[in-house]
């Protein structure tokens, strides 16, 4: 940043215009200080939370979202510097916070007890504004690099848990889903619905159409049977063109409808891919669980009641039960296959 000769206006220099702007938390007791640095570092771009002691600066970081940078002044009332930067590494928070520790000591067994207590740097008052601004500048580097990490790493935990294609739940997360699920309820004697969905003669779709089209039309069923579904029901990829669904605290009528909306979603309108109108229907088997019995066992359950529903027809639901099987919506027309609408 620099003052231009014109107009006497503060410039910020190009890495100061970020966005959004990095929030600074200022503890400081001496309100000279404290003010000092409050309109430095609002000229340089960043929004300042100032406080004038350590209670007062906890309360801030214990909010939701804290700022990310923490100018912290070694000696004030409430909780020191230090004691703050203990309290901060102890909550271990995601993302990381850069702590500047503002001092007026200068022996070196302080500084090596503010940097063993967590704190990423230190400036000894009074300090030189350049330094500040620039010991600022590489506090904020490391927070948009551990920044970046957060969300390359998040973003590889969605990979591996989602299905590439379709981005309902994988095969894999699905499955531990329902396994959790199940515990879940037992627990708080709730049970929990599973639905086996499959699409109707879908290789015909394949072999009409070609794969291309086939994936869109996967993709398209798969927003449909999320869509027919509550926010906190669950749905994955099970197998090629076969879905899992696990419907939370879910009788067996709750489950019966959710399963006839997702085959009436499906069914009911023709998916348009690549001007072509396909007519595309799903079997669905389902199963309750109930507090006995595990995960394979209902899975086994749900897919003989899937298997059932293909028997006896396709583009219908049958929900199992420990014998006999209930067959439900079993009214329908003759399973759509491929037709243009
Ligand atoms: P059914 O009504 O008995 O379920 O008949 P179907 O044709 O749906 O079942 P089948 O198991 O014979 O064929 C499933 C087809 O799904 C074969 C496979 O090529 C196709 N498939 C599986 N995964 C994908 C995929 O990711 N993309 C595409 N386009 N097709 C897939
Ligand atoms: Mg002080
Ligand atoms: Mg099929
Ligand atoms: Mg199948």
């Amino acid at each position: 940043m620099h003052k231009s000769r014109e107009s006497d206006a503060i410039v910020l220099s190009e890495d100061e215009m970020f966005k959004p702007a990095e929030t600074a938390l200022v503890a400081e007791d001496d309100p000279i200080y404290r003010r000092l640095l409050q309109n430095r570092l609002e000229n340089w771009g960043y929004k300042v939370i100032a406080v004038n002691d350590g209670a007062e600066a906890w309360e801030v970081l214990r909010q939701p979202k804290p700022p990310g940078l923490l100018i912290l002044d070694w000696m004030m009332p409430g909780a020191d510097g230090i004691e703050l930067c203990r309290r901060i590494r102890q909550k271990q928070d995601d993302p990381y916070q850069y702590i500047l520790l503002l001092t007026g000591k200068d022996e070196k067994q302080d500084l090596i007890d503010g940097l063993n207590a967590g704190a990423d740097d230190y400036l000894t008052k009074p300090f030189d504004i350049g330094e500040l601004r620039a010991r600022l500048r590489a506090g904020r580097r490391i927070l948009s690099l551990q920044r970046e990490l957060i969300q390359s790493r998040e973003a590889l935990r969605f990979d591996a848990t989602h299905d590439a294609l379709t981005g309902v739940w994988s095969r894999g997360a699905i499955l531990h889903l329902l396994e959790a699920e199940i515990h879940r309820g037992s627990r708080s004697h709730a049970s929990t619905g599973v639905l086996m969905i499959d699409l109707d003669h879908f290789k015909k779709v394949n072999d009409t159409y070609g794969h291309l089209t086939g994936d869109e039309v996967l993709k398209e069923s798969a927003d449909r049977i999320g869509q027919a579904l509550r926010s906190y029901d669950f749905v994955g990829r099970y197998g090629g063109e076969e879905f899992l669904a696990i419907l939370t605290n879910c009788t067996l009528d709750d489950l019966r409808i959710a399963a006839e909306r997702i085959c009436a979603s499906v069914a009911d309108s023709p998916i348009e891919v690549n001007n072509e109108s396909l007519r595309v229907t799903v079997s669905i088997g389902g199963v309750v669980t109930s507090n006995r019995g595990r995960d394979r066992e209902f899975l086994a359950a749900a897919d003989s009641a899937l298997y059932e529903a293909k028997r006896s027809g396709r583009n219908r639901v049958v929900i199992g039960s420990c014998p006999p099987s209930l067959v439900f919506r079993d009214n329908f027309a003759e399973s759509a296959v491929v037709a243009h609408a």
